[in-house]
């Protein structure tokens, strides 16, 4: 597991990376990835892409807080691992980086990442069904029944399967992939769109792309560079 001096050139020499992080770089916190197996990816006999689904909010919007208030008891005792402190390590080493991440659940803004593009949402977020009103959920203790604003039923403010990305933060990602001369795609399976295109992007417009995973995955093939490893391991090893 090592990094090739042409990715250490790069790393050294770039003006504008963007990282785009999934599932797996939260694994060695502790936090189950969706499929990698595990015990979130089956829920009440129902898989995870059912329950986190849109129509299950139209369906059964109590199983859906059943579903998210467990996440959240499970995440409340968990703290980033030393790949989220590389990453946010990197957030003032560069002229232009961007983070962009597919996870809900916080830990990059609690290593001290900033600007953070949540493309998913974030799981310590309630926003109304009808005003679209935001409460934060991320204290200890019960959240709330309903709006403070209008009344109206809460959900979880994180993007579910069939559902629309928040406005602009896709945009925003494709733009800097765009324009970025180094991509690190790490610890994401690459098989949810629209997030899994941002790499895509990257590469058509010449970045050089590396995947960080202990496994190859549908993206493997795009980039210049798989490292096989686990996050916590090798992103360290970006700093001698
Ligand atoms: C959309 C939030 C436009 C909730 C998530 C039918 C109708 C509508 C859309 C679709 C449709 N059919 C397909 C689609 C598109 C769909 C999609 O892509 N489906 C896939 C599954 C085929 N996408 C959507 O629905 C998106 N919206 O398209 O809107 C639209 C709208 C309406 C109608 C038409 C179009 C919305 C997608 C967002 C869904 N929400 N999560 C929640 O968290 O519960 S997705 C969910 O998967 C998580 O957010 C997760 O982040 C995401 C991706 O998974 P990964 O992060 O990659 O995690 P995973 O477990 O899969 O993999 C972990 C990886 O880490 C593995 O590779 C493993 O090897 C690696 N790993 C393990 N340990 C380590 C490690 N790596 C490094 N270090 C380690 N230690």
């Amino acid at each position: 597991m090592q990094i090739s001096p042409e990715l250490r050139r790069r790393f050294a020499e770039a003006n504008r990376v963007l990282v785009l992080t999934g599932a797996g770089v939260s694994a060695e916190s502790g936090v189950p990835t969706f499929r990698g197996g595990g015990q979130t990816s089956i829920w009440k006999g129902l898989p995870f892409d059912v329950i986190s689904s849109a129509t299950m909010v139209e369906r059964d919007l109590p199983a859906v807080w059943e579903w998210f208030d467990y996440r959240r008891n499970v995440l409340a005792s968990l703290t980033p691992n030393a790949a989220h402190q590389e990453i946010a390590r990197w957030q003032d080493r560069f002229a232009e980086f961007t983070l962009v991440t597919q996870n809900v659940d916080g830990l990059h803004q609690k290593a001290g990442s900033r600007d953070v593009v949540e493309l998913h949402g974030n799981i310590w977020r309630a926003r109304c069904t009808r005003c679209r009103f935001s409460h934060d959920i991320s204290t200890e203790g019960k959240r709330p029944d309903a709006c403070l604003e209008c009344g109206n039923f809460l959900r979880p403010d994180v993007v579910l399967f069939g559902e629309m990305l928040p406005l602009g933060a896709f945009e925003f990602a494709a733009e800097r992939a765009a324009r970025c001369e180094l991509c690190l795609v790490i610890g994401t399976s690459g098989l949810v769109y629209p997030a899994a295109g941002i790499p895509e992007i990257a590469k058509a417009a010449d970045a050089y792309v590396c995947e960080v995973n202990p496994e190859p995955t549908p993206l493997s093939d795009l980039c210049d560079e798989v490292i096989t490893g686990k996050a916590g391991e090798v992103l360290p090893l970006f700093r001698s």
